[in-house]
């Protein structure tokens, strides 16, 4: 069975949902990234980058175990499995799927990340930092409200992978939460396409089921610094 090493933070949740929408079997490992286990041995012999989510398939290519890092190459991994569901076969459909999974990996999960954490995990405010990622946060929602007042979904006409893996990212940053009161949110009302969009997806029952995935593991409130040491301090950089 495949096994996923996991944890129920954006970049887990898109991996959850693409396991639920194919209907593949699956069972998770959690990898508590605030007590630090992505350090373990264990671990580390699956991803040397030490962050979740990472794919373990035991029956992988040429019927050998194989292993999987980086949110991406796991799910079009996961979509061949599965007979390539959920990546458009169309060559159009195809990659503009592929453009907007990049725009995801390449744009929204890295700035959104740094507004995460200048706006609720670093020590002390950097007002520049909290503008500079808030800003940039807006631009990305805009070119994605752009794309979704032309088409109904990412890719085009077909839901897809592009948007189980942005989901997640929209979800977090358009919610109020008291962990994230320094950053605030992006308000919808701004990016009416983009709402319409997030409403569809969330109505979904594969994405409910996903975003259920080690939800008693959600600890809301704000960061302890235990775990920021553990997330952002040295031991990021003692492990090789
Ligand atoms: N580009 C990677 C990003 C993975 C990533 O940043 N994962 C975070 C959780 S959302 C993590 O494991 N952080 C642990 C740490 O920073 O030590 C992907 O898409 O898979």
């Amino acid at each position: 069975m495949l096994e996923l090493w996991s944890w129920p933070t954006p970049n887990g949740h898109k991996v959850h949902i693409a396991l639920e929408e194919l209907g593949l079997e699956y069972r998770i490992i959690p990898v508590n990234i605030g007590a630090g286990d992505q350090f373990k041995p264990e671990f580390l012999k699956i991803t040397p980058n030490h962050r979740i989510p990472a794919l373990v398939d035991p029956d992988g290519p040429g019927g050998k175990p194989f292993t999987l890092f980086e949110s991406a190459a796991i799910m079009i991994y996961l979509s061949d499995k599965a007979g390539g569901k959920l990546i458009p076969k169309d060559p159009i459909g195809h990659y503009k799927c592929l453009e907007w999974m990049m725009f995801q990996m390449g744009g929204v999960g890295p700035m959104f990340g740094q507004w995460n954490h200048f706006g609720a995990y670093a020590p002390e405010k950097v007002p520049y930092a909290i503008d500079r990622y808030t800003n940039e946060a807006k631009r990305l929602t805009r070119v994605l409200n752009t794309r979704l007042g032309e088409t109904r979904w990412l890719a085009g006409d077909e839901y897809s992978m592009a948007d189980i893996i942005t989901f997640p990212w929209l979800r977090v940053a358009t919610q109020q939460s008291s962990r994230f009161d320094e950053r605030g949110y992006i308000d919808l009302g701004e990016f009416p396409a983009v709402k319409r969009w997030c409403a569809e997806i969330e109505a979904r029952p594969a994405v409910q089921r996903g975003l259920q995935v080690l939800s008693d593991a959600q600890r809301p409130g704000k960061i302890t610094d235990e775990e920021r040491e553990i997330t952002f301090g040295k031991t990021q950089f003692q492990v090789r």
